[in-house]
């Protein structure tokens, strides 16, 4: 079993073409050289991601991703972004169903499955998050939402398909509040995430999925979340936008 390990940072509406370029900069500086096992992928804003492709692009380990795409590959939707054109400025990966698309912008399990393909289609690979509110924690039916967040967005894919899939589990009551699943939360989640990709596509698929921990990851808490055995990196949000914070994190990964 040979795992590719990342660490993704989520900059989410932060940061102007100027500040996000500076950003760009300033985690170059810090984090290259990686190991060879580790990918370190940055997901700022649309308006970044020409200039981030081309800051980018001569320094091994590091990848590109979109925050959200279209379904469609072209049309009369205004203010949309599809995955062709998001490929056109060297974009390698599209994050979906991040819990914030499923809480402001009602995206569901039917249209995410439609934007999955639209992904794959553009030859993309696609971070597909799952995670449960903070009422099916406290009733602990966690496990029930997050396997019909898998199979309604990514079970209808063919096998060769589905190696181009990522998952981030981010726990939504983890999100932006400071609140981090304890590393156990993570183990037991990610190995079950593991166990339902393994009764559909079978133990090599499981074994080789990268599954990443997202929801409130910091550079104090990322090596003891990284050090359980089904966790293969993070989705990183508010400490992808310090520099020293995403590199520590990133470092905590090797
Ligand atoms: C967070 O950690 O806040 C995230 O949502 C990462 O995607």
């Amino acid at each position: 079993m040979s795992r590719t390990k990342i660490v993704a940072g989520n900059w989410k509406m932060n940061q102007n073409l100027f500040e996000g370029k500076q950003l760009v900069t300033d985690i170059l500086k810090r984090s290259s050289n990686l190991s060879e096992n580790v990918k370190v992928v940055i997901a700022p804003p649309f308006t970044q991601l020409e200039l981030a492709a081309s800051q980018i692009k001569d320094t091994e380990g590091f990848y590109l991703a979109a925050q959200n795409c279209h379904q469609e590959k072209a049309g009369a939707y205004t203010g949309e972004v599809s995955a062709y054109m998001l490929k056109s400025v060297g974009v390698d990966y599209v994050i979906l169903g991040h819990s914030e698309r499923r809480q402001y912008f009602g995206e569901d399990e039917t249209l995410l499955a439609k934007k999955v393909n639209a992904v794959l289609d553009a030859e993309m690979k696609v971070i597909f998050c799952v995670g449960e509110p903070l009422e099916i924690r406290d009733a602990n039916t966690q496990n029930e939402l997050v396997k019909k967040q898998i199979l309604g967005g990514l079970f209808h894919l063919d096998a060769t398909q589905f190696e181009k899939i990522v998952i981030a589990y981010e726990p939504v009551w983890a999100i932006g509040t400071g609140r981090t699943a304890t590393a156990e939360q993570a183990q037991d989640m990610h190995a079950f995430i593991r166990s339902v990709i393994e009764e559909k596509y079978g133990n090599d698929m499981a074994a080789n999925t990268t599954i990443l921990y997202g929801g409130s990851c910091n550079p104090a808490n990322a090596a003891t979340l990284f050090a359980c055995p089904d966790v293969d990196g993070g989705l990183i949000g508010g400490a992808s936008l310090k520099a020293d914070d995403f590199d520590a994190i990133i470092k905590a990964a090797f």
